[in-house]
C-alpha cells in the first residue's frame, strides 16, 4: 500500500473481486504473449453479435477470459463483445462484463491495446450503477492496470501476471492537454463537431484507435475521449455494458466525468448485453461543455 490513509484500489476489494482482478492480472501475459501470431482473422469465425470481424487474437483472449473468471468461485456469470450469450457459472455472483481485446484492429500495426473489465453485482445486462469494480489492462510497453473499486482509482505495473504492490494513485489531472474523437469527421453530428472546433483550439490531439490507450492518455494528462453519436450510427460503436460503463466507472473514481450527451454512462439503463452507446468521457470541464453543445 503506498498510503495507509487512502488504501489502493485492490485493497477496497472484497475477496471474490480481489480473486477476478487477480486472475485477470495472471492472464495479462498469456494474452500479450499469444497476440504474434493471431493478427489475422480467424477462418474459422463468424462475426462478433456487433458485426465486426474477428481476430484469432479475439477469440483466443475471450476464451482464456472466461475459463478463468468462470472457475472463480462467486462469479456467476462472464459476458463479452466476442460472444452472443452470457456463459453462466451459477445462478448467483458477481458477474464479469470483458472487451477480451478492445482495439483489435491495431493488431496489424503493432500498437497499443487492451483488455476492459466490469465486475457487476446483478445479473448482465445491467447498468452501470451495478458496477463494484471495473478497470482495464493497457499493453503498452509496459504492461499496466487501471483499477478502480469503491471510488478510488490506481494504476499497478503487471509483471509477470501480479499486480506490482506500488499502486499510483490515479486522479485527472487539473490542467487538461490532449483530446481524441472516433468516427469518421463528415459523420459527426452539428453540434458535435461544434464543440470539437472549441476544443482543438485549446487541447492537442492524440489518436490511436483503441479506446484504453486513448482514454489511458486523457487520464494521464487530462482532456477529453469520445467515440460519439454519428449520423450513420446515432447510438454511436461502443457497447455500453463492456466499454462505455466500465470505462465511465474508472473515469468517474479518477476524479472526471462521463455522459451519453445527457447523463452519466453509469446511469444509462441497460436494455440489451450488446447496446451501443455514445461514449464521452475525461475532464469534468469538457464533460459538462459536452452536454451543453449537445443541448
Ligand atoms: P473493438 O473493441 O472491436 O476493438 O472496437 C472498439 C474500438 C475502440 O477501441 C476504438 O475507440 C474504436 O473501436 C475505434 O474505431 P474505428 O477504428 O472505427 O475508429
Ligand atoms: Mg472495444
Amino acid at each position: 500500500m503506498s498510503d495507509q490513509d487512502t488504501p489502493h484500489a485492490l485493497a477496497r476489494a472484497g475477496p471474490t473481486v480481489t480473486r477476478v482482478v487477480e486472475a485477470i492480472a495472471e492472464t495479462a501475459p498469456e494474452v500479450r504473449g499469444g497476440l504474434a501470431g493471431r493478427r489475422m482473422y480467424d477462418p474459422e469465425a463468424d462475426e462478433n453479435p456487433s458485426g465486426e470481424r474477428q481476430l484469432a487474437a479475439d477469440l483466443y483472449a475471450d476464451e482464456l477470459l472466461e475459463d478463468r473468471l468462470l472457475a472463480i468461485d462467486g462469479v456467476g456469470g462472464y459476458a463479452s463483445e466476442e460472444r452472443e450469450e452470457l456463459s453462466l457459472a451459477d445462478d448467483e455472483g458477481y458477474h464479469v462484463a470483458c472487451d477480451p481485446l478492445d482495439g483489435s484492429s491495431n493488431l496489424k500495426s503493432n500498437n497499443a491495446m487492451g483488455t476492459i473489465f466490469g465486475v457487476y453485482d446483478a445479473a448482465l445486462p445491467a447498468a452501470g450503477d451495478h458496477l463494484v469494480a471495473a478497470g482495464y489492462v493497457l499493453y503498452g510497453p509496459i504492461t499496466t492496470m487501471a483499477l478502480a473499486v469503491d471510488g478510488h482509482a490506481s494504476e499497478y505495473v503487471v509483471t509477470d501476471g501480479e499486480l506490482e504492490p506500488d499502486a499510483v494513485d490515479l486522479t485527472i489531472p487539473d490542467d487538461p492537454v490532449v483530446y481524441g474523437f472516433g468516427g469518421r469527421v463528415p459523420d459527426w453530428t452539428e453540434d458535435f463537431a461544434a464543440y470539437v472546433d472549441a476544443v482543438e483550439d485549446e487541447l492537442k490531439l492524440r489518436y490511436g484507435g483503441a479506446m484504453i490507450a486513448d482514454v489511458n492518455q486523457v487520464v494521464t494528462y487530462g482532456g477529453v475521449f469520445a467515440y460519439p453519436a454519428l449520423e450513420s450510427a446515432p447510438k454511436g460503436k461502443l457497447r455500453l455494458v463492456f466499454e462505455g460503463a466500465p470505462i465511465a466507472y474508472v473515469i468517474e473514481a479518477a476524479g472526471g466525468a462521463s455522459s451519453n450527451g445527457e447523463r452519466s454512462l453509469l446511469d444509462v439503463e441497460a436494455d440489451e448485453l450488446h447496446q451501443r452507446v455514445p461514449v464521452h468521457v475525461g475532464s469534468a470541464g469538457y464533460i459538462e461543455r459536452l452536454e451543453r453543445a449537445l443541448d
